[in-house]
């Protein structure tokens, strides 16, 4: 409650005589298998992460938003109701922007706020700093305007803020798995039909390991909608010989096998990366349920390596990680997670081979790539909630 009490401290000296403040928290997260599937109507197993963004609000009585963040003292975010437009130079203030842009044209009737933030995920590292922030701020604000704060609707605006207000086509696992997230449990979800199921994850003796790359993602947004456009294509020229598929993810590995010869290889490549994640995540989730984590540790390096060959969207800093890892003594399975083209992989590893797994990959990847990997024991958390002086609720 320590960062509670800082996070109030920090709001009133920005706000000083503003006393009616609520606090609110949206976690980042970790998926665990199933990349560039949710685009496609398919599967994913993400985790929510106990560590994301805090965020202390009061309402004003005018159309102003002052927005502050402890993770960017010098930037202040000031704007009004009347010109919620993308700037580029508000950086992350662009993210709740967009937010209170997606609530205004939703119709809420809603006022301006001073809001204060404070985030304890790396940004841009494929932990979803980006759905954090806005998930705390769609949920946080829809309880302070007294909107129905349906979690599946919170999700749909900030994944709307993503598409149409930031300019990057994201499908909604970030903003389902940060709205949906329990402790200790990964969250088994159907982005076709957003439904969900929540899986228990038993880890015994194994920890999840977070590597970060620290590798900046440079053309990350382009490239991300480049893959959605070629998976367009793959699906039009698919419901060529069979019309009944919607979207890729009703395309089964007979279905592909019959079409490929039609498709151009790229699009092949991507087709299959999409066709055969789905069913790894099918799998994936029935070995978690059995207690299998070494197999679900092999499914984790089959996705990594169609992530790598055919979607491309590793990079050589994710493929140094990847290679450094799944020869560590003690680690049963590692990938890359989240978009890709930089961030982070995540490893399931002994408890007691961590040290030396840390050690050896940072030895590796150091001399491979000259950069310094972060590492975070991951732990997974709840999804995203207000927090009251009493405690959580
Ligand atoms: C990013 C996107 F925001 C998600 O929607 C998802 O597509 C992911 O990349 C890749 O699986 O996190």
């Amino acid at each position: 409650m320590e960062l509670i009490k800082n996070l109030l401290d920090e709001f009133k000296h920005y706000f000083p005589g503003n006393d009616d403040i609520r606090v609110f928290f949206a976690p980042g997260r970790v998926n665990l298998i199933g990349e560039h599937t949710d685009y496609n109507g398919g599967y994913v197993l993400p985790a929510a992460l106990s560590k994301g963004t805090y965020m202390a609000v009061s309402l004003r009585s005018d159309r102003e938003f002052y927005l502050r963040s402890a993770n960017f003292p010098d930037l202040k975010i000031n704007f009004s109701l009347d010109e919620l437009v993308y700037k580029k130079e508000d950086d992350w203030g662009n993210n709740p922007k967009g937010v209170i842009s997606e609530l205004k044209k939703a119709g809420a009737s809603i006022k301006g706020a001073d809001i204060y933030y404070y985030g304890n995920i790396p940004n841009g590292a494929g932990l979803s700093s980006s759905a954090s922030i806005g998930m705390v701020t769609a949920f946080g604000l829809s309880h302070m305007y007294k909107l129905p704060a349906d979690i599946k609707k919170i999700a749909l605006i900030c994944q709307n803020m993503e598409n149409d207000f930031i300019g990057v086509n994201t499908g909604i696992m970030d903003q389902y798995s940060v709205g949906f997230g329990k402790k200790e449990h990964a969250i088994f979800i159907d982005c076709g039909s957003m439904t969900h199921e929540l899986v228990p994850l038993h880890l015994g003796d194994y920890k999840f390991v977070i590597t970060n790359t620290n590798k900046r993602r440079g053309l990350a947004d382009s490239k991300y909608n480049e893959r959605r456009e070629e998976c367009e294509k793959g699906l039009l020229e698919i419901q060529k010989s069979y019309p009944v598929c919607q979207t890729l993810s009703d395309v089964s590995l007979e279905m592909f096998e019959k079409v490929k010869e039609n498709l151009n290889p790229t699009i092949r490549k991507r087709v299959r990366h999409v066709v055969t994640e789905n069913r790894r995540v099918i799998d994936a989730v029935s070995e978690l349920k059995s207690g299998n984590l070494k197999t679900f540790g092999k499914l984790m390096v089959a996705s990594h390596e169609s992530l790598r060959d055919d979607y491309e969207v590793t990079g050589e800093h994710l493929d140094a990680l990847f290679d450094a890892q799944k020869t560590c003594a003690g680690c049963i399975g590692t990938r890359m997670t989240g978009a890709g083209f930089g961030g982070c992989t995540i490893s399931i590893v002994h408890k007691d081979n961590v040290p030396s797994f840390k050690k050896s990959v940072k030895n590796n990847y150091e001399s491979q790539t000259g950069l310094e990997p972060n590492f975070y024991i991951c732990e997974v958390g709840d999804g995203v909630k207000e927090i009251t002086k009493e405690g959580i609720v």
